[in-house]
């Protein structure tokens, strides 16, 4: 018999236990929906951290992807393939970036940037050797590796990973005197979050990021934006640093960029920037391989001709409103930008989202006390009204 539970089993078996997932097993995925073994249908309201903001198994995605993985998926940079320079204009044409380097995990882009912004820094802005450093935020969320555990704030994160790589400085967030303050001759970058995910859906004040932006500017400091989980349209434009105007000198994406597909990440900046980089200084056996290429093309296909960041704007704000109608002295604040949007409860989360899945929602807690609502931006009015059904019925008094 094919139970939830008798997956949950399996794999739990054989899986490291880094994981602690609610019980449900999925076998199918389309559009907003996904099934699990036993039948059951759900509204999937994480879209894979903002991974899937195009859906599950979109068809002009599946169809890119079926034609080349029958002529050819992996030729290494070793050799070009006729999709990467394709894929890469697309990427700046959009953007209106000089440049892209594809990776393929968040982590990686993640890596990469502060691999650019230290030789950036070392060989036009002179700073002395082994010297420089980049800025961080407190309650950030990079990734996994040892070098960006090392800069989390989060003890889970680092306890028992150590020794780590030096060369951050944290700082609090949503705090441009911090900034000013920590900045010395040898800062070469400040790397942000414009809405820090992980972290609880927290929201800088107005003006935070074109602040930050402007401090970095005067003294010679790269801004780099994680735009891993806000961008490509999630937080309802096609970057959450265009609600200020603000052009970072480096951006950093992925999730979305693969569609849900297959690991796709970047990151953009100018030639100035980007020039510092040689051959034989950074690479990747996957990164920009033909495969991902299309897949990525495909992916920003949909957010283009699918007006994703505007509705995610405007389905954003409603369902906030309607959100907010609830009453319940247990929700402590609604809030988000576009369709990344977090309900902060006074107690913890994630008997909540049980009971969201109970009930046909696939929802996740965040920093024990938020719930993010998080689905796919091809969502229908109609399904977040069926959604608001369901949630209101959880969390009404
Ligand atoms: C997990 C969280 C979200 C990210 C930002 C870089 C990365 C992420 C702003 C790294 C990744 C993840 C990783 C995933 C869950 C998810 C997550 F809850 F852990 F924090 F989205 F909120 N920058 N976010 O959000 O990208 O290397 O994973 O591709 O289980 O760790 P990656």
């Amino acid at each position: 018999m094919k139970t939830n539970e008798s997956y949950v089993k399996l794999t739990e078996k054989f899986s490291a236990r880094n994981y602690h997932p609610l019980p449900v097993v999925l076998t199918k995925g389309k559009g907003v929906w996904v099934w699990d073994v036993e039948g059951k249908k759900y509204l999937d309201m994480l879209s894979a951290y903002s991974a899937l903001n195009q859906g599950h198994c979109h068809p002009r995605i599946v169809k890119a992807l079926n034609i080349q993985v029958k002529k050819i998926t992996l030729t290494s940079r070793a050799f070009h393939n006729e999709q990467l320079g394709l894929f890469l204009k697309k990427l700046c044409t959009l953007t209106g970036y000089e440049k892209a380097l594809p990776m393929n995990s968040g982590a990686e882009a993640v890596e990469t940037a502060i691999k650019v912004v230290r030789k950036w820094g070392y060989y036009k802005k002179k700073v002395k050797k082994n010297r420089a450093e980049i800025i961080v935020c407190e309650n950030n969320f990079h990734g996994r590796t040892t070098t960006i555990v090392g800069f989390s704030s989060e003890s889970q994160y680092q306890d028992g990973f150590g020794p780590f790589t030096p060369g951050f400085k944290m700082i609090p967030y949503n705090s441009p005197q911090a900034l000013k303050r920590a900045i010395n001759e040898n800062t070469v970058g400040f790397l942000v979050e414009p809405i820090q995910g992980e972290g609880g859906v927290i929201i800088p004040d107005k003006g935070y990021l074109k602040e930050c932006y402007n401090i970095c500017k005067k003294n010679k400091v790269l801004f780099i934006a994680d735009e891993i989980q806000t961008g490509l349209g999630r937080a309802g434009r096609l970057f959450a640093c265009d609600y200020e105007k603000v052009r970072p000198d480096i951006v950093i994406i992925g999730k979305a960029l693969s569609g849900g597909y297959y690991p796709v990440s970047a990151i953009l900046c100018d030639n100035r920037i980007m020039n510092v980089l040689h051959p034989g200084d950074h690479g990747s056996t996957f990164g920009g391989n033909p495969l991902a290429s299309v897949i990525g093309i495909a992916a920003l296909d949909v957010i283009i001709k699918e007006k994703l960041s505007q509705r995610a704007y405007t389905l954003g704000d409603w369902f906030r409103k309607e959100l907010r109608k609830i009453k319940n002295p247990v929700i402590k604040e609604v809030r988000g930008k576009g369709l990344l949007v977090g309900v902060e409860l006074k107690e913890k989360a994630r008997k909540y989202c049980e009971k969201l899945m109970n009930l046909g929602i696939l929802a996740k807690e965040t920093h024990e006390m938020v719930v993010r609502f998080a689905p796919p931006l091809v969502i229908k009015k109609k399904e977040l009204q069926w959604a608001l059904v369901r949630i209101k019925k959880v969390l009404h008094v």
